[in-house]
C-alpha cells in the first residue's frame, strides 16, 4: 500500500516535470519565433489585375531586401469585401504576422482587420485604404486632390476643355476611386471647368468584361459624350477597346489611371492621348518594407521606414503618401511600358 502510494507520488513527480520542460520548450518556442519567417500577406483588391501584379512584385523586392520574409500573395477573384473578409478569417488562423491590403470597402472590412489587430497581425492598407479603426496605417499612392486634379486636367485638354464627359469606375465600394470621384466632382465646380458637364458615372467592377460592357452603353446612351475618365487600370483599358470597337476615336477621348504596358497599344491608336498613373512596384514595396517595420516594433508614430522608398510622414489621420502621378503619352509610354 504505502509502496504504491510512493510511486504514485513519484509519477505525480514525472509529469509535474514533464509539464514543466513541456511548457518551458513552448516558451522558448515562443523566443525562437523570432528566427522564424516574418509572414506578410498582401490581400489585394482581386487577383488577376496587372496593377497589383506589379505591387506584388514590389513586395517580393521588399522581402527579399528585409530578408527571412515570406509574401503570401492573395485576393478574391472578384473585388467585394465578403472575399477579402473570407480570406482574412483564413490569414488570422495561418498566424501571419502582418496584412497589406488594398480594401474593397473602407468600413465593412473593420470588424475582421479589427479582430486581426486583436490577435497581434499588424493591419495596414495602401492603395484603397480600410477606415482609421481598422488598420494601423494607410499608404495612398500620391495625395487624393492630386491624383482627382490631375484626371480631369487630362479630360479637359483632351477636349478642348468643353463638353460631356463620363466616369467608369471600379466597384462602387471602393475606398480610393469614391475619394477621387469626389474630388473630381469638386474640382468640375471651378470656374475653368464650367464647361466640362459629366453626365454619368457607371461601375465596371474592374473586371474587364463588365467594364467593357458598361464602356460601351455609356458611349450609345450618351451621343454627344467627349470623355470618358477611367481611374482604374482595368475600366481604362476596357473603354479605350470601346471606343475602338464603336470606331469613335478622335471623337471620344478616354483618360484616367493606366499601366504603360497596357495602355501603349491605346495611345498609339489614338483612343488615349494621356493618361496617368504611379508606380505600383514602388507601392507595394513601401507598403510591405512598412509593415515589416511594424512587426518588428520599428514604426514610429508618425513615421515608418519604408526602405529604398525613405521615411513614410504618418498624418493624423494614420495616413502616408507617396509621390504625385506621373503623366504618359506617345512620348515616354513605351519606355514605361517595359517596367509596369
Ligand atoms: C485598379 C485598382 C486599384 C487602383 C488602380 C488605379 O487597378 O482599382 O485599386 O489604384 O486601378
Amino acid at each position: 500500500m504505502i509502496a504504491t502510494k510512493q510511486s504514485r507520488r513519484i509519477l505525480l513527480k514525472k509529469v509535474l516535470v514533464a509539464a514543466v520542460s513541456l511548457s518551458l520548450m513552448g516558451a522558448l518556442a515562443g523566443c525562437e519565433k523570432k528566427d522564424e519567417k516574418v509572414k506578410i500577406a498582401m490581400v489585394v483588391k482581386n487577383l488577376g489585375n496587372g496593377f497589383f501584379d506589379a505591387a506584388h512584385e514590389g513586395a517580393n523586392e521588399a522581402a527579399k531586401e528585409l530578408g527571412n520574409t515570406e509574401i503570401i500573395y492573395t485576393g478574391p477573384t472578384t473585388p467585394t469585401a465578403e472575399g477579402q473578409i473570407e480570406i482574412i478569417n483564413s490569414l488570422i488562423s495561418q498566424h501571419v504576422d502582418a496584412i497589406v491590403i488594398s480594401a474593397n470597402d473602407p468600413n465593412a472590412l473593420v470588424p475582421i482587420t479589427k479582430k486581426a489587430m486583436q490577435r497581434g497581425i499588424k493591419v495596414i492598407s495602401f492603395d484603397s485604404g480600410v477606415a482609421k479603426d481598422g488598420r494601423l496605417m494607410q499608404l495612398n499612392p500620391s495625395s487624393a486632390q492630386l491624383i482627382g486634379e490631375k484626371q480631369i486636367e487630362m479630360a479637359a485638354d483632351d477636349i478642348g476643355g468643353a463638353g460631356e464627359i463620363a466616369i467608369l469606375s471600379a466597384s462602387a465600394q471602393a475606398t480610393n476611386q469614391n475619394i477621387w470621384i469626389d474630388v473630381m466632382k469638386k474640382v468640375l465646380q471651378k470656374p475653368e471647368y464650367s464647361k466640362l458637364k459629366l453626365v454619368a458615372t457607371v461601375y465596371g467592377d474592374d473586371q474587364s468584361d463588365k467594364s467593357y460592357r458598361e464602356a460601351i452603353g455609356l458611349l450609345r446612351s450618351n451621343p454627344n459624350l467627349k470623355a470618358i475618365i477611367a481611374p482604374t487600370t482595368v475600366g481604362i483599358v476596357a473603354a479605350s477597346k470601346a471606343v475602338v470597337d464603336e470606331h469613335l476615336v478622335g471623337k471620344v477621348f478616354v483618360t484616367g489611371l493606366g499601366l504603360p504596358s497596357e495602355m501603349a497599344g491605346h495611345v498609339k491608336n489614338g483612343a488615349v492621348r494621356e493618361f496617368a498613373i504611379w508606380n505600383p512596384i514602388d507601392l507595394g514595396y513601401a507598403a510591405t518594407y512598412a509593415a515589416s517595420e511594424f512587426v518588428k516594433g520599428k514604426a514610429g508614430k508618425n513615421s515608418v521606414s519604408a526602405g529604398r522608398m525613405g521615411k513614410l510622414v504618418i498624418d493624423e489621420n494614420g495616413e502616408a503618401a507617396l509621390a504625385p502621378p506621373f503623366t504618359y503619352n506617345k512620348d515616354n509610354v513605351d519606355k514605361f511600358a517595359r517596367i509596369f
